[in-house]
């Protein structure tokens, strides 16, 4: 299987967006698995999910970084056991940093042939996240392999060129694409940059 790990930070858009991968995916005839990690105990994005009719499971009380990166790898275990997905979409939790989740995926989650990581950027909240949350912003594009500017329906093209050069001056090797999943732009160039 392949796992999309998609992070961001609170708000920035992970829900809509996944659920917009996921009926393109499924429209391609791919099999897909949603793993929902919430850090508080109720599962909001999970049921609006599972009422799309996807296939979820969720994982609550922690982040899937850290305290609970071993219950990520059983999790992925019981889908590649019940489901046999060809793809699967987690959604981290807002705070999560997706460079720590990685080498445990790689070294312990054997069914995961690829990992990819979509790091989804609140681009009319981005210069503000930067400076109050830096270091975790930082980490977050740090560890993309690809960078998604959401909400460029609120933004003028200044504004999200100037994002875009920033993305590429914290990771250069990362694609950027710049969409907006609620109105459904660029949606197809992410997915090409996500093959
Ligand atoms: N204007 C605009 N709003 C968007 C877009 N995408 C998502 N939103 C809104 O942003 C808010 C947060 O969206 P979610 O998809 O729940 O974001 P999330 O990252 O999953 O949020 P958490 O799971 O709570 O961290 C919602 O009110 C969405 O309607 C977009 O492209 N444009
Ligand atoms: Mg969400």
């Amino acid at each position: 299987m392949k796992l999309l790990l998609i992070s961001g930070f609170l708000g920035s858009g992970k829900t809509t967006l996944l659920l917009q991968i996921a009926r393109r995916l499924a429209a391609a005839s791919q099999k897909v698995a949603i793993i929902e990690n919430e850090v508080g105990e109720i599962g909001i994005d999970g049921q609006y999910l599972r009422r799309e009719g996807l296939e979820v499971q969720e994982m609550f009380g922690g982040c899937v970084c850290c305290t609970l990166a071993v219950d990520l790898v059983t999790t992925l275990r019981k889908l590649e056991e019940s489901v046999q997905p060809d793809r699967v979409i987690l959604e981290a939790t807002g705070v999560a940093r997706p460079g720590d989740i990685v080498p445990t995926v790689r070294q312990y989650a054997s069914m995961v042939d690829e990992i990819q990581v979509l790091v989804l950027v609140d681009g009319p909240r981005y210069e503000m996240l930067l400076e109050v949350m830096n270091p975790l912003v930082t980490a977050q594009i740090g560890a993309a392999d690809v960078v998604a500017i959401n909400k460029i329906d609120e933004m003028d093209e200044a504004g999200v060129d100037r994002i875009r050069r920033s993305v590429k001056d914290l990771n250069e090797k990362t694609r950027v694409v710049a969409i907006s999943a609620e109105q459904q732009i660029n949606l197809e160039d992410l997915m090409g940059a996500l093959q």
